[in-house]
């Protein structure tokens, strides 16, 4: 390999062995779906399904992708009139799949807000208003119409419109989802995001959906693992479509899948190929596949299972130390710190947490008062760190690191931020919680060397 390549390489690796990952999106593979990943798989084209390709050459391809796809049927235990596609390139792309094949151009989305957990390709505008609710005042501040400013190709295309938490208990109001839906008459409505730590009442959301005679998607890219593991309840048989991604709880490789009822399917499959997408990633495919054989395992199970305790364990931890917790905690493997107690941004805390090799992310509460660059939040979650083989033990520890990190940190809060690096960087404190955090790493090694 190229020696600059390898450096970087190298160093990414180094990186990876010695910080806690809490970033709730991110999780570490074995060995084994990284070689099926970077296995000749990968030199193939394969345009079209098994069976029906564009290109010949691919009789082994189509065993690869039918085995994909018996093994997620498997995994998320699916009815016989339900199907798979596992060749979307993304979570993003999956979704923007899925609009394509049960949408026209201009249809009514009804979605989670982004600030509040959602995602951007569930559609995504912001600006000056230009339409008004014509709810009653309490419940005016829990609808998003939209702004003129379409950043994302979802709000160009459809008409989005989304529902918020509710501002006391920053949980779905389903009542009120409800009455949103039969006043806006979407032809989809979705739930599934990035921030959302508590469970979701696919029944409930179901029932919205059918009496406005929309479909109801469910993006579980987060908790895709904790279903496949059934650490948390599926949306399978309920949802009339399904999306996820394969790297996050799932532990795969970067890619993405969609399961739905077979005529469901059957126009995604024309929306994935030809309507947006040519070949495959089949080491991509390849490596869900090894994933999917992990996941059929009594200890994916247990480490399901264990992520959640994790989250739960810290969560307790954090609310110990005066923390406030969107929600008041979590129900699955994702935390979101509400920061404003402590005086400090979500920005600030993050990149001091990185200094003593502790990362997380920035991320917006509900309600935000701040701005998206430097949001009142901070998401952790427990993927990564269970992968690592932590248990409820090692949260205590490491609250009282986040603890710490913040105290320090919020001294400094007020300054600009390339002031703030310089002093936190090398902080005696931080140095100090970074040496413990390497300590800790060597004992609950990753493997992936
Ligand atoms: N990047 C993903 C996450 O962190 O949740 C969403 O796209």
């Amino acid at each position: 390999m190229n020696s600059q390549l390898q450096t970087i390489l190298n160093n990414e690796l180094n990186r990876q062995l010695t910080t806690l990952d809490l970033i709730a999106s991110e999780n570490f593979t074995s060995k084994a779906v990284r070689e099926a990943v970077s296995s000749v798989a990968m030199h193939k084209y394969s345009e079209g399904y098994p069976g029906s390709r564009y290109y010949e050459g691919n009789e082994f391809i189509d065993q690869l992708e039918n085995l994909c796809i018996e093994m997620s049927r498997k995994i998320f235990k699916l009815p016989q009139n339900w199907g798979v596609n596992v060749q979307p390139l993304a979570g993003s792309n999956a979704n923007l799949i899925v609009y394509n094949a049960i949408l026209n151009p201009g249809d009514k989305i009804l979605s989670m807000y982004l600030p509040d957990g959602g995602h951007l390709s569930h559609g995504w505008s912001y600006g000056a208003k230009d339409e008004q609710s014509n709810f009653g005042d309490a419940k005016q501040k829990m609808v998003y119409y939209g702004g003129s400013r379409k950043v994302n190709i979802v709000s160009k295309i459809y008409n989005v419109v989304q529902y918020k938490t509710d501002p006391s208990t920053n949980l779905f109001d389903y009542d009120f989802i409800e009455q949103l839906a039969l006043a806006e008459k979407p032809r989809l409505i979705i739930t599934g995001g990035t921030a959302y730590p508590r469970l979701i009442n696919y029944k409930r959301m179901k029932e919205i959906a059918h009496k406005v005679d929309a479909y109801y998607m469910a993006d579980i890219a987060h908790e895709a693992g904790l279903i496949a593991g059934e650490a948390l309840e599926s949306p399978v048989g309920i949802a009339d479509v399904i999306t996820f991604t394969t790297h996050k709880t799932f532990r795969g490789p970067k890619g993405a899948s969609i399961i739905a009822k077979q005529e469901i399917i059957d126009l995604v499959n024309k929306s994935v190929i030809p309507g947006m997408q040519g070949g495959p990633n089949n080491g991509t495919i390849a490596g869900i596949t090894q994933a999917l054989f992990e996941i059929d395992t009594q200890e994916f199970k247990s480490y399901a299972a264990q992520i959640v305790s994790n989250a739960q364990a810290l969560a307790k931890e954090l609310l110990s130390f005066d923390f406030k917790l969107v929600s008041g905690g979590t129900d699955k493997h994702l935390i979101v710190i509400d920061l404003r107690n402590k005086e400090i941004g979500g920005k600030f805390a993050a990149r001091a947490l990185n200094y003593a090799n502790i990362v997380s992310n920035m991320n917006t509460i509900p309600y935000e008062t701040g701005s998206p660059l430097n949001p009142s939040g901070l998401r952790i979650g427990t993927p990564s760190i269970t992968t690592r083989g932590m248990k409820e033990s090692e949260m205590k520890q490491l609250a009282q690191w986040i603890n710490d990190v913040i105290a320090v940190a919020k001294e400094f809060a007020s300054l600009d931020f390339n002031e703030f690096n310089e002093k936190i960087r090398n902080h005696p404190a931080i140095l100090k919680i970074r040496t413990e955090v390497i300590e800790i790493t060597k004992k609950f090694p990753l493997g992936i060397k």
